[in-house]
């Protein structure tokens, strides 16, 4: 039996197999991930974004609880590239997640700290994939809101929820991180702390105010390959512009205000069912990930087939300023 088939039939060790060997690109995870492929399309993905220490971690831990108790299974992904000790951070997760271990509903994966933050951004979006064909009603993927775009969570999440705290100079920060523009449901968490209404007043205002710039969300540009392989008819922004943002208040330790957020996440799903940007979005990732593809693939073929010492040599022309570097790309492109 194929290890694909076995995870579709629902065996755990497959799965945390499959997930292994799609992080380290094995040739078996591409195969299995091919087997998976058609299977995906039915969770709900919820990307959790916000500076560290807002209480992401907690939210997953209360969301996943809550949809839980409604017969939802969850599949949770944590990816934390800021973190310096591969482990540390995700032992740290592992413990606050306690709650949900023994849970044959929940599935957790720790995404590694290794490799390029692109590779990363590649890996959680194959791991989020298995997972989605494995089944998973609703699949939570925890990213630090770092503001770089390899991590853009916008990019294969459905809803985008974006986690602030008070007390963290939340105002400054999310604007610098360009955080809110990608925020389809904005959590103002530790509603515990006094401070916090203030917290809700001011990103109340910076919504207003971004309202008024409309159609300017979810903007992420992937050079000239989507205006070649978008359809003319494709906005890709056109899904959000009549979705208000809510602010939902959350105290992650109590619990309180959770089941305000499970609404606002469904009110949100059926929102983009109801005007097709599911797939839109959908096309959206499917067009970045062809794009990545495709460069990576046609750059490995062009270097197969140029010489080593040839490459060399038009390097050293280009240092003494006999070339510039675009004369060698074409000549490169040109065979020459
Ligand atoms: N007072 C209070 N503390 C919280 C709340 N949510 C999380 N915390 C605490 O904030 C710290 C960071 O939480 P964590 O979930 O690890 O944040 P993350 O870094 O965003 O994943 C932990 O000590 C939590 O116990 C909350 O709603 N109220
Ligand atoms: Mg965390």
């Amino acid at each position: 039996m194929s290890l694909a088939t076995e995870v579709l039939e629902g065996n755990r060790r497959a799965l945390s197999r499959l997930i292994s060997a799609v992080e380290n690109h094995s040739p078996d995870g591409a195969a299995a991930l091919a087997e998976l492929y058609p299977h995906t399309g039915r969770a709900h993905l919820v990307g959790i974004t916000g500076s560290p220490g807002t209480g992401k971690s907690s939210l997953v831990n209360q969301i996943t609880l809550a949809l839980r108790s409604r017969g939802k299974t969850v599949g949770i992904v944590a990816v934390d590239p800021t973190s310096p000790f591969s482990g540390g951070a995700i032992l740290g997760d592992r413990i606050r997640m306690r709650d949900l271990s023994g849970d044959p509903g929940v599935f957790i994966r720790s995404m590694a700290t290794r490799g390029s933050l692109g590779g990363l951004a590649r890996a959680t979006a194959d791991v989020v994939k298995v997972l989605d064909g494995a089944g998973f009603d609703t699949i939570l993927i925890e990213t630090v809101g770092a503001g770089q775009s390899e991590v853009d969570i916008a990019s294969h999440a459905h809803t985008v929820l974006v986690v602030e705290a008070p007390g963290m100079g939340d105002d400054v920060q999310a604007i610098k991180a360009g955080i809110l523009e990608i925020a389809d449901i904005l959590v103002v968490n530790k509603s515990d702390d006094p401070r916090a209404q203030n917290t809700i007043r001011t990103l109340r205002a910076m919504l207003d105010l971004n309202a008024s710039g409309q159609g300017q969300k979810k903007v992420s540009h992937h050079g000239q390959l989507v205006d070649v392989v978008m359809p003319p008819d494709a906005s890709p922004e056109q899904d959000d512009l009549r979705w208000d943002v809510p602010i939902q208040a959350t105290d992650a330790l109590s619990g309180e205000g959770i089941d305000d957020v499970i609404e606002a996440l469904d009110r949100h799903r059926t929102h983009l069912q109801d005007n097709g940007g599911l797939k839109r979005r959908l096309r959206k990732q499917v067009i970045t990930e062809i794009d990545a593809l495709l460069s990576e693939a046609l750059l490995a073929r062009l270097l197969e087939r140029v010489d080593r010492s040839h490459l060399d040599a038009l390097v050293e022309r280009v240092v003494s300023r006999e070339l510039v570097p675009q004369a060698v790309v074409e000549m490169l492109i040109d065979g020459s």
